[in-house]
């Protein structure tokens, strides 16, 4: 891994990934997660998220399914087992060993299990009343698919299908604010790009909250990256004036609710994965599918900005488009049954002045040429690991073949070459936060393995959800023997 990581060229930029490096890669994000592995489930990382992360257990899974699928399944279903029972998933499950200073907002602020009992939180695990962008059907999908014999056989897609569902349905009827029918966001935490301009404007209208706590991620982030106090202040109050309304959206009264591009387009994928699920069980897939189209035509009507060239959120306040481009607006890609002419302009912005980022090859969280671009701050700038994938599968989805091999490429070398840095600097190619990433390491471990294979998804919706093929069984022979065998022991337990 040393040798890997400390690789440059004379001119400080990061050699070529060889296929040699691949597998030393692969071994060095095969470690990450089971260095990171509690026993049940994955934290993002050992020191500032010391707890189980909504999506980022999903992106886990989609990676560790190359390693264990049995341990992927579990990822899922440990997160699984903190479903409310309105169906919200919330955005962090408890690890009840963990103290409470920790990590803030910890179990004893968000109160989930007395707080939010009417609207059905379990008496236990303690969790998070927020939630987090729905890439669980999709990860639950490739897991699946990774070894479908095993996943038959351990009855995985019948118990997760039901309860995927009742995500999305809170989602659709609990969370549609604005009444367009998309789902909307209600704390900055939701959309998972915690400080992103695009929250500024919305944010700015909540009242700090006025009590004092103390921010356990100041003691393993930099302040600099991370959000200000002032945020942190806003942010408390939205999650305790939740909290006080019984975690109920329809007593809330919601003062910041924003409809975001990147939450509906994994919506979409979502309910695309849910119809192969049904469909793969003998059931019907079709409202899934009808609901992947409704989706797509809102998020087209509603969030699409044809002048900018990018999806905007909607400020459901003022029923305005958030004047601001971030690559949340660059995620639809993702998204199957995009018309042609938006694939092409959002393929533009990604490569013209406003995302293109040569320093690391990487996409930057927010507008290069903006007012408020920050290279280090959180989501205000640093180019960030799944944004990375998402895109790249967009790419692919839209064959746009080559491009999605550069993006592939850049993400696999700048995670090996950062320790799996949590963020990078778009300018510097400097890793940022916390090292040993999750996600940061799942994805790499994905796209190593698409990578390997020349017959990788071809155009069209199986690009996003293979049946069968490239992102099937990858199990741990050939290339993969090479992780050190006591690795190997580890995940066939
Ligand atoms: C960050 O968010 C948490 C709050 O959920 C935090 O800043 O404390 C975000 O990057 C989010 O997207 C991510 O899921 C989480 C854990 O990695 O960290």
């Amino acid at each position: 891994m040393k040798t890997l990581l400390d690789r440059q060229t004379p001119l400080g930029r990061p050699a070529p990934t060889a296929p040699a490096d691949h597998l030393t890669l692969r071994r060095g994000a095969a470690r990450v997660l089971l260095g990171n592995w509690t026993g049940t489930s994955t934290v993002p990382s050992r020191t500032l998220y010391p707890h189980q992360w909504s999506w980022d257990s999903a992106f886990v899974a989609i990676g560790l399914r190359h390693l264990s699928v049995r341990r992927a399944q579990q990822e899922l279903e440990s997160l699984l087992a903190g479903q409310w029972a309105d169906g919200r998933l919330p955005h962090i499950v408890f690890n009840p060993e963990i103290p409470y200073g920790a990590y803030f907002p910890s179990p004893d602020f968000w109160q989930s299990s007395r707080a939010g009992r009417a609207v059905g939180a379990p008496a236990a695990p303690e969790t998070s009343g927020i939630v987090q962008p729905p890439v669980h059907a999709l990860a639950a999908w490739l897991v699946h698919c990774a070894d479908p014999a095993e996943s038959a056989r351990r009855g995985f897609l019948a118990r997760v299908l039901p309860r995927l569902t009742a995500w999305h349905d809170y989602l659709l009827a609990r969370r549609d604010l604005g009444g367009g029918g998309l789902a909307a966001v209600v704390h900055p935490w939701e959309p998972g790009m915690d400080n992103s301009p695009a929250w500024d404007r919305a944010l700015a209208r909540v009242e700090p909250a006025a009590g004092a706590f103390r921010r356990a991620d100041l003691d393993h982030g930099d302040p600099a990256d991370r959000p200000t106090d002032l945020d942190y202040g806003r942010y408390v109050r939205l999650a305790s004036t939740y909290r006080e309304a019984g975690y109920d959206d329809r007593a809330t009264g919601h003062r910041f609710a924003l409809e975001d591009p990147g939450f509906n387009a994994l919506l979409v994928t979502g309910e695309l994965a849910l119809a192969r699920m049904a469909d793969h069980l003998g059931r019907d897939g079709a409202r899934h599918s009808e609901r992947a189209a409704e989706l797509t035509r809102r998020l087209v009507d509603r969030l699409w900005d044809d002048t900018a060239g990018v999806f905007r959120a909607r400020d459901l306040a003022d029923d305005t488009l958030v004047d601001h481009r971030g690559v949340a607006g660059l995620l639809p890609l993702v998204v199957p049954g995009l018309p042609a002419d938006i694939v092409r302009a959002l393929t533009d912005t990604l490569d013209g002045p406003h995302f293109h980022a040569p320093a690391t090859g990487l996409v930057p969280s927010d507008d290069l040429t903006g007012a408020t671009f920050h290279p280090t701050r959180y989501w205000r700038g640093p180019a960030w690991f799944n944004t990375a994938w998402l895109v790249e599968r967009g790419l692919r989805t839209h064959g746009r073949h080559a491009r999605a091999r550069t993006l592939r490429e850049a993400l696999v070398r700048e995670a090996g070459r950062t320790g799996f840095a949590e963020y990078v600097d778009p300018l510097t190619g400097e890793g940022r936060g916390a090292r040993q990433f999750s996600w940061t390491a799942a994805l790499a471990l994905d796209l190593l393995h698409t990578d390997g294979h020349p017959d990788a998804p071809a155009t069209g919706p199986d690009a996003v959800l293979p049946l069968t093929g490239p992102d099937t069984a990858l199990p741990l022979t050939g290339s993969d023997t090479a992780l050190a065998p006591t690795d190997q022991e580890e995940y066939a337990r």
